[in-house]
């Protein structure tokens, strides 16, 4: 340290980026007199390697924004409005608790109380500990997590076992490399250089998505899927691996179970079919079949874009059986990976204590819109009647937002949010409580892109009267009369239950390590490679191309295309109305709907904008940098229009998710999503959603 440094006072922290998203990085904080002035990532840890994202790279500036919530207000206008008046913590705390102790002892019962929290911070103590148990405890309803990846995680299961495939750390060994219904540059950054590592060994690195977007710009190849066929793009692979006897029929025989079921199913989808679903030409589907069959190591990145769709879960079963039929997982470098999150033994129970719960009902999240809008909450019982926010902005982010604003309009609603920021939905809180950042709590992380486990340390003093989750939980309770020592575990006690000792892969990772050095790898065997001798943690040990619990939940028990609910050629009168696809994936400056309102990352992504091809755009007298509304009987919304060959025609691109009081017109692309499920998982829809656009007055 330099004497200038020490003079300031300068230390620099160890934390860990709380947001959702794969790559979990090591940051390092650097703070003078107190005052954090610097995050960056750091230089030793494998995936971080020293680089953070261009959102991350303003958390300090988010962190002192002006506009962060410091203290707790109470609502003094009308719903919706975002008046507040700022009261002390004990009023606060001493209301809220009158009103959910009121609505609790009521004819209608705790499960009139429905929690609302996603992925705002994945650290295991913010997210999913004090929280959990609190909600156990009054015997609120339960919230059904989906909003995200539940289709693909139950795909995965399905054919593999579990959520678990390759190793991105092989990635550079692959020949191949697809990267399939995901926005790597955007979404996944730290892949990236592993990407680029495989190709300067050799690797054809290949896109496959309905939009040429940044990601797709940089690779070798572009396949400009439409969207929802993913499943038929895998089996048309699958028709020409066994055409031309290109399997690995060792691998098969040891280590599968249905091939010969599999093999007639195949025969369903030859190329030129496959191609009249997908529209990709068949002698790419042939090439890409081949090349897939003839690589040594391909690595498929399969990510949650693709399984945004009504037959999402099984496009992603049937993709998660290609690397078995082509022997792959025995190969550095080859398999498929969706989420690396299943092999962090985390002690869920011990945080969360679902012991402490009554049974009670489970709501999904998706379905917010519905449970705040009828008598039984859409699934039977009480009406909701008090809902409590945390960690996520579902205003903003919540599919059939004209539906879930109506819900959180309800007078007799009570609604309380826990933020940073007065967001969409903390404009219809009665109470808005200041929440603390990662700079000022404590917190571990697992990740679903990797597999380090990363320590959060504090670097700074919670800025005004802002407090963890955990803490706000804790005096919830108490106020409440919850009075139960699972209330009183304080944050590194909740660090040390769920670093669970027992667990082999967490051997050696204890909260002593982790101080001194920040991050440390699982117990994993490098390189890793899941599958290489089966040991598919399925019912039958074997990768289930014929799947007996999907046959148990009357689904087809084989890969098959499922089409999306809006495929035009299923729905012909509605696409006759809305023939365009709508895909509202992730802006590159936003994460969800965080930083929205972050000046320079909301300047850099300029307006709500919509994606059309030239055609499309021709055909509806729209130029580039028009003003146009997209639209369906659900609702609508503005935007300015791009028009390039970036897209396949019959797809428009929103990127998403903008916070609507910070558009032209009040309205983001949820106005137009539905509140459907997926097939497997009861996850949603997103994508799945035809549109029109034209030009707005
Ligand atoms: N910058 C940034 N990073 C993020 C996020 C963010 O909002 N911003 N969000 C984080 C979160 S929560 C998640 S879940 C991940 C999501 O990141 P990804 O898993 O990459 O998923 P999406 O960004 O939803 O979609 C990725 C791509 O899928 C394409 N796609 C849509 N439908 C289909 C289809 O049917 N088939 C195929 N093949 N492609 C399709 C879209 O055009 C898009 O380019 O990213 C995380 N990282
Ligand atoms: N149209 C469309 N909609 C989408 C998507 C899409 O691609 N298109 N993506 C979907 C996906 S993949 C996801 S995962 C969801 C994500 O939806 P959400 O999980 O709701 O994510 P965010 O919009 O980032 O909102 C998180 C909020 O948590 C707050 N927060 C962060 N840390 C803390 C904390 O420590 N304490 C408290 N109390 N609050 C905190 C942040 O300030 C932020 O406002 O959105 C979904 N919605
Ligand atoms: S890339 Fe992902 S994990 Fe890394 S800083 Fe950005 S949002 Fe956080
Ligand atoms: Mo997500």
């Amino acid at each position: 340290m330099s004497a200038a440094d020490s003079a300031m006072n300068t230390r620099v922290v160890r934390g860990a980026c709380p947001h959702d998203c794969p790559d979990t990085c090591a940051m390092l904080v650097t703070v003078e007199s107190g005052r954090a002035v610097r995050v960056a990532g750091d230089p030793d840890h494998p995936v971080t390697r020293g680089f953070l994202c261009t959102k991350v790279n303003r958390y300090v500036e988010r962190t002192y924004h002006r506009e962060r919530v410091l203290h707790p207000m109470r609502r003094v206008g009308p719903k919706g409005a975002g008046q507040f008046e700022r009261v002390s913590w004990d009023e606060a705390l001493g209301e809220i608790a009158e009103r959910l102790n009121g609505i609790r002892h009521s004819d209608d019962g705790p499960q009139a109380i429905l929690p609302y929290s996603y992925a705002g911070t994945m650290g295991m103590l913010q997210g999913s500990s004090i929280d959990r148990r609190f909600f156990h405890l009054l015997g609120a309803s339960q919230l059904d997590r989906t909003i995200c990846s539940m289709a693909g995680t139950v795909g995965m299961r399905m054919t593999v076992g579990a959520n678990v495939g390759a190793d991105p750390e092989g990635l550079p060994k692959s020949d191949l490399v697809l990267l399939w219904g995901t926005n790597t540059l955007t979404a996944n950054p730290h892949l990236w250089p592993f990407v680029l590592q495989a190709r300067e060994r050799g690797a054809t690195v290949i896109a496959i998505d309905p939009i040429r977007t940044r990601t797709a710009a940089q690779c070798d190849e572009w396949i400009g899927i439409r969207p929802g066929t993913d499943a038929a793009l895998a089996l048309g692979m699958m028709h020409v691996l066994f055409e031309r006897g290109l399997e690995d029929a060792d691998y098969i025989a040891r280590h599968t179970l249905g091939i010969e079921q599999l093999r007639t199913r195949v025969r369903e989808y030859p190329p030129e079919h496959v191609s009249r679903i997908t529209g990709i030409p068949a002698e790419t589907i042939v090439s890409l079949g081949e090349r897939y069959a003839r690589a040594r190591a391909a690595f498929i990145r399969v990510n949650y874009g693709l399984q945004r769709h009504g037959g999402g879960g099984m496009a992603v079963r049937t993709i998660a059986c290609l690397p078995a039929l082509t022997g792959h997982w025995r190969r550095e470098g080859g398999g498929v990976q969706l989420s690396s999150s299943a092999n962090f033994p985390f002690d869920k129970r011990a945080l969360e204590r679902p012991d402490l719960s009554p049974p009670v009902r489970t709501i999904n999240m998706i379905r917010l819109g519905e449970a705040l809008t009828t008598r039984d909450a859409g699934v039977g019982g009480p009406p909701v009647r008090a809902l409590v926010v945390y960690n996520s902005n579902p205003a903003s982010v919540a599919p059939d937002r004209n539906t879930v604003l109506r819900g959180l309009a309800r007078d007799d609603l009570f609604t309380v949010v826990l933020e940073h920021f007065q967001t969409d939905t903390a404009d219809y809180a009665d109470y808005l409580l200041p929440a603390t950042t990662q700079l000022e709590h404590w917190d571990v992380h697992l990740a679903y892109g990797h597999h380090y486990v990363t320590l959060n340390q504090p670097s700074i003093a919670p800025l005004g009267e802002a407090l963890p989750n955990t803490e706000i939980f804790r005096r919830l309770g108490a106020a409440m009369g919850l009075d139960h020592p699972a209330l009183r575990d304080d944050d590194l006690t909740l660090i040390r239950q769920a670093l669970d000792p027992t667990a082999a892969k967490l051997a050696g990772v204890t909260l002593e390590a982790l101080l001194e050095r920040g991050w440390m790898r699982l117990n994993l065997p490098r390189p890793y490679l899941p599958y290489a001798e089966g040991g598919f943690p399925t019912p039958s040990g074997k990768c289930e191309l014929y799947s007996q619990r999907m046959a148990d939940m009357g689904l087809d028990p084989l890969p098959a295309f499922t089409p999306p609910y809006e495929f035009p050629e299923s729905v012909p009168a509605l696409a006759a109305r809305y023939p365009l696809t709508l895909v509202s994936s992730p802006a590159h400056q936003f994460l969800n709907s965080s930083f929205v309102n972050i000046e320079p990352l909301r300047r850099a992504a300029r307006e709500p904008e919509c994606l059309l091809h030239p055609a499309d755009a021709e055909r509806r007298g729209i130029s580039a940098g028009a003003r146009v509304v997209v639209h369906n009987d659900r609702g609508a919304f503005t935007a300015v229009a791009r028009v390039e060959d970036a897209i396949r025609p019959g797809v428009v691109w929103a990127p998403s998710v903008w916070w609507g009081k910070l558009t032209a017109d009040g309205a983001n692309a949820n106005q137009t999503t539905s509140q459907r499920e997926t097939d497997l998982g009861h996850g949603p829809v997103f994508y799945d959603n035809l549109v029109e656009v034209g030009l707005a007055d």
